[in-house]
């Protein structure tokens, strides 16, 4: 089933699964398999469009992070995508055993302010699949100007855990990262890694997909087309500073792991396209 709301639209399977999607930021805030929700947002989460959506999957365009130098430096932390309403263009297909929804965003769709500090000509197609036990999520990103333009993609997902101390990661030893915590660089050791405390990292050219595993059993699995990059990121106890964050000992619900193409720009032609996908499976 397609419902449009207001501001959102919900998508379901005969079988029972469903979405929720914001027009806010094309913001998924709910996945549910098996009447469970998989997807964390926080009880203090902004939905109304006055900031980006405390959980669920904001999306990231065209920079992650915050740039100080080059042509994103005048963005916003993570970009524009997040921000901005986007248009929905409609259901794209639907069977009993899988569900799409498309959404775009253009220049057109921008504050002249959004313009200006990123004055390029461009088309992204967003597009959400929910099927039986999986949720893809995937951005088409399209350069109608004359000049060529870099970004960066990604999916900001944040996971809903039964306990953060039984949580382990699979899928990065062997992987060079970025800790933004520790401001180092190494290459991963673990087959599991355990979060038992902050973490921000920036993994560079995972070459399988991932498994987020609880007490050894895998909950999530999370892979990919052209996405080089997991991001993963608990803020830990720091939780507390953030204003949209709730409860204050929710980060012990969740986890971000976070698919993109991110480590180095992606540099687009005049009428080029780019396209990456991320799945989750259960
Ligand atoms: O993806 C990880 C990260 O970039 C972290 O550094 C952390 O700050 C997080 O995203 C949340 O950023 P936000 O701008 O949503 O507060």
């Amino acid at each position: 089933g397609f419902v449009l709301e207001s501001d959102r639209v919900k998508l379901s399977l005969p079988t029972g699964e469903s979405a929720e999607i914001l027009l806010h930021g094309a913001t998924v805030i709910s996945w549910v398999v098996d009447g469970q929700e998989k997807l964390f947002l926080s009880e203090k989460a902004a939905l109304d469009g006055s900031k980006p959506v405390r959980g669920g999957i904001p999306l990231v365009f065209p920079v992650f992070g915050k740039s100080t130098e080059g042509p994103t430096a005048a963005l916003p932390q993570h970009g524009f995508a997040r921000l901005c309403k986007w248009e929905l263009l409609g259901r794209t297909s639907e069977a009993d055993t899988a569900i799409q929804v498309d959404f775009g965003l253009g220049p057109e769709n921008l504050t002249d302010d959004q313009r200006n500090q990123w004055p390029y000509e461009f088309g992204l197609i967003y597009s959400v699949n929910l099927s039986m036990s999986s949720l893809e999520t995937k951005m088409l990103v399209r350069n109608e100007g004359s000049e060529t333009f870099d970004f960066n993609v990604l999916f900001h997902t944040y996971f809903r855990i039964p306990d953060i101390n039984n949580l382990t990661i699979e899928g990065l030893k062997g992987t060079s990262y970025k800790c933004k915590v520790t401001k180092s660089e190494a290459v991963e050791e673990e087959v599991e890694l355990p979060v038992r405390s902050e973490v921000d990292r920036v993994y560079a050219g995972v070459p399988n997909a991932v498994q987020v595993k609880n007490g050894g059993e895998t909950i999530f699995k999370v892979g990919g087309t052209n996405l080089e990059d997991i991001v993963v990121w608990n803020p830990w106890e720091g939780a507390s500073k953030m204003a949209d964050f709730g409860p204050e000992d929710g980060y012990k619900n969740m986890i971000c792991v976070e698919a993109g193409a991110v480590s180095k720009w992606h540099s687009l032609e005049p009428q080029s396209v780019w396209e990456g996908s991320a799945v989750v499976n259960i």
